[in-house]
């Protein structure tokens, strides 16, 4: 068979169970192409995208601008590694560093790999410029983050899933409650051996997890009190996603170190950042740290334009705007419904609670419905459904995914 020929998705679907390994559950759909808010499936049915791969295309599908980049860029250079310089790396680090207000930036590849690039800078700050004891220093984390899926990363976490039989496992984390200011303080307080705070400003994979008003500007205070380091993993969050560029500015706060990925290139190329000032940033000598595609000029580049897209576009005050209108509807169907417990989050990261158990598949069967109805959407943890459409909606086409989603919820009461 052609690669190129053309296959049903009954096809791809046996295919994927039959050739790949089997780390995910796929919802049962088989899309072929995207444009802007829109995906198409092997059948030519259109979808909404309510999910933008994880908050990875909010520039949405194939924005031109960015396909551009990436397209001029892969003719005329792709990869040096960083053996040698390229023309395009250090345009894209003045620019990525005076985007986000930073003295330095390490470019990385995905977004595990640039959290694992945090917690390595963190460390070494720490014995080279805080004064901790070799092997001593410790990192605090929260109870159901999600940063990736290295070694070190499912270190600290605590999904089942994602840890059995995966051991043995890195130590020099200690994990307390999220949104919880006692025991962030507790934790500083009881050793002198802290190097950072690493924290999600709204927890995803826990179900879009919004913390309580002011939890972030305090949690950092504290870290600054005990000479910790805060670095804010928005891998998810950032990049206009909640009505902010990060979600930290909802409360002024400016991390030590800031972590980046997935949108960084508008779904189109793996490209994610590490950004901290000098004197943190200068603990990372040649031969510390690296990867042979971070920092590639089709990185450099498509990362560029993808962050044009955004302010061209104004995406963050659409994400801001469209958010509060979604919430909104969404609020004025549960007052009337018994299906729907709660919508919450911040811009376009929402998500909605189902009434039924965590281990009930009906917010599986809910998303099988939007998908026959036009709209893709994924539960996370059971009874939570996470609304992520690509921030370049319009309010007619919002509004006309409220109707589909308050038509398909509407089957579902009881
Ligand atoms: C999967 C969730 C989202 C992230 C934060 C780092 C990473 C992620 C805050 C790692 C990745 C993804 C990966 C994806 C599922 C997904 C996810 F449901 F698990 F929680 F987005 F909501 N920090 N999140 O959210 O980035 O290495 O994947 O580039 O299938 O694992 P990555």
């Amino acid at each position: 068979m052609a690669v190129l020929d053309h296959i049903s998705s009954q096809e791809a679907m046996a295919l994927e169970n039959k050739y790949g390994a089997q780390n995910y559950h796929p919802l049962p759909v088989v899309l072929s192409r995207g444009e802007g808010v829109y995906v198409w499936d092997v059948e030519g049915k259109q979808y909404y995208d309510f999910l933008s791969a994880y908050s990875s295309v909010n520039q949405g599908h194939c924005h031109p601008k960015i396909v551009e980049a990436l397209t001029k860029q892969s003719q005329t250079l792709t990869l040096t590694s960083r053996a040698f310089y390229n023309d395009m790396l250090g345009k894209y680090e003045k620019y990525v560093t005076e985007y986000f207000g930073f003295d330095k930036v390490l470019p990385i590849n995905t977004g595990a790999e640039a959290v694992e690039t945090a917690l390595k800078v963190c460390r070494k700050w720490a014995y080279e410029v805080k004064g901790i004891d070799t092997n001593k220093a410790k990192i605090i984390v929260c109870k159901n983050n999600f940063h990736g899926r290295t070694t070190t990363i499912i270190s600290f976490s605590n999904d089942p899933v994602a840890r059995k039989n995966f051991g043995p496992f890195t130590d020099g984390f200690i994990k307390i409650e999220y949104d919880n200011l006692q025991a962030l303080e507790d934790t500083l307080e009881s050793s002198s051996d802290i190097a950072g705070f690493l924290v999600e400003p709204i927890q995803g994979e826990a179900g879009v997890y919004v913390p309580s008003e002011g939890y972030l500007a305090k949690a950092k205070a504290l870290c600054e009190k005990y000479n910790v380091l805060f670095i804010a993993d928005e891998v998810q969050t950032g990049i206009a996603r909640t009505g902010r560029m990060l979600a930290v500015d909802h409360e002024n706060v400016k991390p030590d170190i800031l972590v980046l990925g997935k949108a960084l290139s508008g779904g189109i190329y793996p490209v994610s950042a590490v950004l901290a000032n000098n004197e943190i940033m200068s603990v990372i000598r040649p031969g510390n740290h690296g990867s042979t595609y971070g920092g590639n000029p089709v990185a450099a580049a498509v990362a560029m334009a993808a962050l044009d897209v955004v302010k061209d576009e104004q995406l963050t005050e659409n994400a801001e705007r469209l958010g509060i209108l979604f919430r909104a509807e969404i609020n004025k169907y549960i007052e009337e419904s018994n299906i729907v417990n709660l919508v919450r989050g911040k811009g376009l990261l929402n998500a909605i609670v189902i009434n039924d158990d965590e281990d009930s598949d009906t917010a599986w069967n809910i998303c099988l419905a939007l998908r026959d109805n036009g709209l893709l959407a994924k539960p996370t943890h059971g009874n939570i459904i996470r609304f992520a459409p690509p921030l370049v909606m319009t309010e007619a086409q919002l509004l006309d995914c409220v109707s589909i989603i308050t038509e398909t919820l509407k089957k579902f009461e009881n």
